[in-house]
């Protein structure tokens, strides 16, 4: 979600500044750090092609993909999506639980996708926080057949798993006021048949949305939030202990845009947290203490666009908004992409039961919102 308040002659100046000046207002500079490290839409950086300030990604001939990257993981190698739905648009139009804001009917879209992507863990968000997570897991298990789905959700995020799911002591133990800093938290039993004795843990998040100055320190509170709760995971005592070298995702809706420096992302990466008054000291969050990664998918894993929001009536840039964070000490990536239906080919649509239009709100050319975004991992031993 955006809010629109921002000037709209921000939002139409970029390509002008950046072409006459090396001094660019703040609100568009880039950013210094892990947040520049994406070459398409949410860095304009100097120096970069033209492309990249350009405010349609249009621009740009992208070919079709052949939907090779759809393939499933070798058996041992997880697969993880997060996706925002639009406020419960993968419900049915009747549903008694359907948030005020939902706008779109995407029930049979949801059910391709998923089938198509055979994810073993989502994240979700703009779930309505009214509703019981276990609806979802029951339409994944609907959709994709097998056990039944976990759920674990807290306000907006839900997290869903085909293997079960431990959320006693490992929920976000923050005091749940105010609600906009709580997050879905688990730890995923993996089967140790495949994966080994190592287990999962994720932190499903939905950052708040819009750039105003309260909207952006809400972020970074909720980053130095879930940076705390990490520290905790490490370390002996208090509500979390994870077993050391367990693998940790931060994944979901951070709201990264290109019109602030999202510091809030930076936290996240690397535990700087803001406020260390409130929240402790700094501690990167990886167990060899070093960063995050980020797991930077492409658009149909064709490393030539990075978007996971666009929208092409409104005056913002399709920007990354949606991130898949990991302790990449012990997960290596082996395949990272954002789905989009409406540049696969006519094969590749047929031979993965998808429509071209399904990633798009109510088939409207245009407007995407957000695209599912996954990561496939495969488990990294430690000497
Ligand atoms: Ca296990
Ligand atoms: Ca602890
Ligand atoms: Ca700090
Ligand atoms: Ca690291």
């Amino acid at each position: 979600m955006i809010d629109h308040r921002l000037p709209t002659a921000f939002l139409l100046i970029p390509l002008l500044v950046m072409a006459v000046s090396a001094c660019q207002p703040a609100l568009l500079s880039p950013t210094a750090g892990p947040t520049s490290v994406f070459p398409a839409e949410t860095a304009a950086t100097p120096g970069a092609p033209a492309a990249t300030a350009t405010r349609r990604p249009s621009a740009t001939p992208v070919p079709l993909s052949d939907g090779e990257f759809l393939n499933q993981p070798l058996p041992g190698i997880l697969r993880v999506m997060s996706y925002n739905i639009n406020w419960d648009s993968i419900f049915p139009d009747d549903d008694r639980q359907n948030h005020e804001f939902r706008s779109a009917n995407r029930e049979e879209e949801f059910v391709r996708l998923v089938a198509a992507i055979q994810p073993d863990v989502l994240c979700l968000q703009e779930v309505n926080s009214r509703r019981d997570p276990q609806q979802a897991a029951d339409l994944l298990t609907g959709a994709l057949g097998g056990p039944a789905w976990n759920a674990v959700g807290a306000r907006d995020t839900v997290i869903l798993s085909r293997y079960p799911l431990a959320t006693e002591g490992y929920a976000l133990g923050v005091v749940p006021l105010p609600l906009d800093l709580l997050q879905a938290a688990a730890r995923v039993d993996l089967p140790d048949a495949e994966f080994g004795s190592t287990d999962l843990y994720l932190i499903c998040a939905h950052f708040k949305s819009g750039g105003g100055a309260d909207d952006i320190a809400l972020r970074q509170r909720q980053a130095d939030v879930i940076t705390h709760e990490l520290v905790d995971a490490r370390t002996p005592g208090d509500a979390i202990d994870l077993p050391p070298d367990t693998p940790i995702l931060v994944l979901g809706d951070f709201n990264v845009y290109d019109t602030d420096p999202a510091a809030h992302l930076d936290t996240l990466l690397t535990g700087d947290i803001f406020d260390e008054e409130r929240y402790g000291a700094d501690s990167p969050p990886d167990w060899d203490g070093t960063a995050l990664a980020d797991a930077q998918p492409s658009l149909n894993a064709q490393g030539l666009k990075f978007y996971t929001w666009r929208d092409d009536s409104g005056n913002f840039r399709p920007g990354a908004l949606d991130r898949i964070l990991f302790t990449d000490s012990v997960l290596a990536l082996v395949n990272a992409f954002v789905l989009d239906t409406t540049r696969l080919s006519e094969d590749a649509l047929a031979e993965w039961g998808l429509q071209a239009a399904d990633v798009l709100m109510n088939g409207g050319p245009g407007y995407y919102d957000h695209l599912p975004l996954v990561a496939d991992f495969e488990f990294v031993s430690v000497p």
